[in-house]
Parts: structure tokens; C-alpha cells; sequence
């Protein structure tokens, strides 16, 4: 059987910065209007006054210090509270297909290949710009490859499934090699209103070459000795924006239409899901999880991987054990895992493992065990 590598993967990073900070001087801002503008309904008991956020809470509760965004401005207005994103002309590439082109490029060269060793793209991400033409069509026109496109949506875990169906094609010869891309812009769909979640998202693009293993140099990328997927349906994180919200005015711009979500309970319910999902997948591939090197985990909040770690090893993980990125990059939803393999394997040697593993809505886990070459 053919077997598929991962030989190359890319990283945008959008230059803007929003420091936790400055994010909550502007909720602190946006509270303070709020609350004077609405004084009268508040003191009649008609409408909740709303309460500050603060960074010493953001940090502790999910050890995120900051998040590059899109459009820092238009988030940090208190009158606005939403990045500016202008509309393009569909003469212009989206803004999904720029950021995609360029990790896609960072992956191409990273594994010394060009688009015409590539025949299919898949654009993997939690919210997509526009139903159609799929973006992912628009990225294979951008980078001129020859083959075929899709998107897919499977909310934090879009990454790791789209792998999925890259190392399915790649194994079963649909294609000789496959990106898949992440172009996730969570500022678009967070509610910065929310005090409960204004902090948790950053944008950002990845993009992963998945490759037949005869087409990648000895002693280069890694092998994917197996992928496993796992769906639980779950309301704990939901995001009910969609076409028909115009068939019923009476929903149109209300909270629901934006990422909601019970901290909380996802915390309870996802964390033994993916410690019980990487052990019966490690278990079944015959590895032990002392056999791993590294864990890049899904980056949504740094107690909870902590706790995830610590449940699949039988002890604490350290920092090389289980990298975080979201410190920098908050959780950028599917995009989160990526980054921190991106990051972190360039001290691996021949025959270390890992595994990649992302959680989220839906609820969805995707576990990927990966072996250097
Ligand atoms: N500032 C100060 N205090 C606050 C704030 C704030 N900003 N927010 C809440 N508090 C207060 C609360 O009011 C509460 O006070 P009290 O104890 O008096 O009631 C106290 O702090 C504790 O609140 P919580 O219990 O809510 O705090 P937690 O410790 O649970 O932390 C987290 C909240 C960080 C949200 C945590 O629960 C968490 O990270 N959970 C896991 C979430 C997760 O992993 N979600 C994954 C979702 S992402 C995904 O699947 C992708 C979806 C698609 C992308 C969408 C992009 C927009």
C-alpha cells in the first residue's frame, strides 16, 4: 500500500497584534457606554448592567497573552466591537484564498515542491467566507494547480480531518498529493461584545503538503501511521449563522449568529473524549504513550491541554512535550494544532513519533500519529 508523508507545511501570520490589555481597555470602554447609555432600563431593572472584563482573568483561566487578527482597529472601537474587513470585488482574490496561498507557498517550498506535484486542494477551516465558488477552487486557481478542490468545515478539528481525507487520496491514488489548508478567521465570527469569550480567538492560515511516501526523500517529513476521527453531537458550542438566517428577520444579527459557547462544560466533557481518542488510537497502532515525543495539541485554552496531556501520559507533560502557541496566537480554532507541529519538530530524528490532535464544536476529535522519517 502506498503510504502518505507529510512533507511540508506553511504558516500566515497576520501581522497585527492585540495584547490582552488592550483588548479589555476597549471591552472595559464598550462596557462603560453600554452602561450609561442603557442607565435608566438598568436601574428599573429592565436590563443587565454589564460587567468589566479583565487580563489577570484571561491569562489565568486560559493562558492566552495576546492574538494577531485581520483588522486590529475595527475590534478594538468600542462603538464597533468588529474587525473591518472591506468587500472585495470578484475580480480580487478573497481574503481566505490570500492567506491560504501564502501557507500554502510556505508548504510547497518547505517540502522543495511545486504546484505541479500537486493535485488536489482542500480548504479546512470553521467558517468560510462565501457559500460559493468553494474557496479552496479559488486557492487551485491562485496557485495553478491542475486537479480538483473542495472545502470543508468540521469547526477546531477541520485540520486533522481534512488529513484524513488527504491521506485517503494519497493512499488510495485519487491523487499523488494533497494541501490542506486552514484559513481561519475567528475575529470574523467571535462576539467581542462577550465577556465570556471576547478574549479566546486570533485569525490565522495554515497549510500542510501530504505527499506519497515514493515522492518524498529519504530521512525527510513524516509518515502518518494513522488517523482517527471522532463526533459526539453537542449544543455546548454552537454558531447558528447560516443562509436561512434571512428567512426570519426576527434573528438576524442576534448573539446565536456568533460563536456561543459553555466554557465550562466543553472543558468537563471534551477533556476525557480526547485522553480516552489518543489512547484507544495509539493503542491500536500497538504504541505505548510513553512512546511519544510530542503532543501538539489543539490550542483552545492551556489548562485544558494541560489536563489532557497529564490523563494520557499517567503524569504532568512538560513544554517540550506538550508545545503551546496559544500564549501568542489564542486559539485559532483548527489552525491551533498545526501551528504548534509547524513550530515544533525541527529537533526530531528518525523514527520519533507524535501525534496531532484537535477538539472542538461539534463536538469533533481528530487524532493524527506521525513518525519522522
Ligand atoms: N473577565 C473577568 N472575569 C470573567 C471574564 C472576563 N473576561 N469572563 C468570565 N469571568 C468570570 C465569570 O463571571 C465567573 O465569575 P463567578 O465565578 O463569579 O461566576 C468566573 O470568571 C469564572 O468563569 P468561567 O467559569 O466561565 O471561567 P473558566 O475558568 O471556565 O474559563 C474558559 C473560561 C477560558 C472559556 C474555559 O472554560 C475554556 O477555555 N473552556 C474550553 C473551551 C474550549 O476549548 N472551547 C473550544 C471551542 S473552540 C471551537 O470548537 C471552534 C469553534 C469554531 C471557531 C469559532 C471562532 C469564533
Amino acid at each position: 500500500m502506498i503510504k502518505a508523508v507529510i512533507s511540508g507545511t506553511g504558516l500566515y501570520t497576520p501581522p497585527a497584534v492585540i495584547e490582552n490589555d488592550e483588548l479589555v481597555e476597549a471591552f472595559n470602554a464598550y462596557v462603560d457606554i453600554h452602561n450609561e447609555r442603557y442607565a435608566d432600563e438598568i436601574a428599573q431593572g429592565k436590563r443587565e448592567a454589564k460587567a468589566p472584563s479583565s487580563s489577570a482573568f484571561i491569562e489565568k483561566a486560559s493562558g492566552i497573552k495576546r492574538r494577531h487578527v485581520i483588522d486590529k482597529d475595527g475590534i478594538l472601537d468600542p462603538e464597533r466591537m468588529c474587525p473591518h474587513i472591506p468587500d472585495r470585488s470578484n475580480e480580487e482574490p478573497s481574503i481566505q484564498c490570500e492567506m491560504s496561498v501564502a501557507a500554502a507557498r510556505g508548504a510547497l517550498e518547505q517540502a522543495g515542491k511545486s504546484a505541479r506535484d500537486v493535485d488536489a486542494v482542500i480548504v479546512a477551516c470553521s467558517n468560510l467566507q462565501r457559500a460559493y465558488p468553494a474557496v479552496s477552487i479559488e486557492v487551485q486557481d491562485a496557485l495553478g494547480i491542475d486537479g480538483f478542490a473542495y472545502d470543508m468545515n468540521v469547526a477546531c478539528s477541520s485540520a486533522t480531518f481534512g488529513l484524513q481525507a488527504a491521506v485517503n487520496a494519497v493512499e488510495n491514488g485519487t491523487a499523488r498529493a494533497v494541501l490542506v489548508i486552514s484559513p481561519e478567521i475567528c475575529s470574523g465570527h467571535l462576539n467581542f461584545t462577550d465577556r465570556d469569550s471576547h478574549f479566546i480567538f486570533g485569525d490565522a492560515c495554515t497549510a500542510i503538503l501530504v505527499e506519497r511516501e515514493t515522492d518524498v526523500a529519504k530521512g525527510h517529513g513524516f509518515e502518518i501511521l494513522g488517523t482517527r476521527l471522532k463526533t459526539q453531537f453537542s449544543n455546548a458550542i454552537r454558531n447558528n449563522f447560516g443562509f436561512l438566517n434571512r428567512a426570519d428577520k426576527s434573528g438576524v444579527n442576534k448573539p446565536d449568529k456568533l460563536f456561543v459557547q459553555q466554557g465550562r462544560k466543553v472543558f468537563k466533557e471534551v477533556s476525557p473524549l480526547v485522553a480516552e481518542t489518543i489512547q484507544g488510537h495509539l493503542a491500536s497502532l500497538e504504541l505505548s504513550p510513553d512512546s511519544l515525543r510530542r503532543m501538539w495539541l489543539h490550542q483552545a485554552n492551556l489548562n485544558m491541554n494541560e489536563l489532557i496531556a497529564r490523563r494520557v501520559l499517567g503524569r504532568d507533560a512538560t513544554r517540550e512535550e506538550a508545545p503551546v502557541i496559544l500564549d501568542e496566537y489564542a486559539n485559532t480554532s483548527s489552525a491551533g494544532s498545526i501551528i504548534a507541529f509547524h513550530k515544533h519538530r525541527g529537533d526530531f530524528g528518525t523514527g520519533d513519533l507524535g501525534v496531532i490532535c484537535s477538539f472542538g464544536a461539534g463536538y469533533s476529535i481528530g487524532s493524527v500519529v506521525v513518525q519522522h522519517r
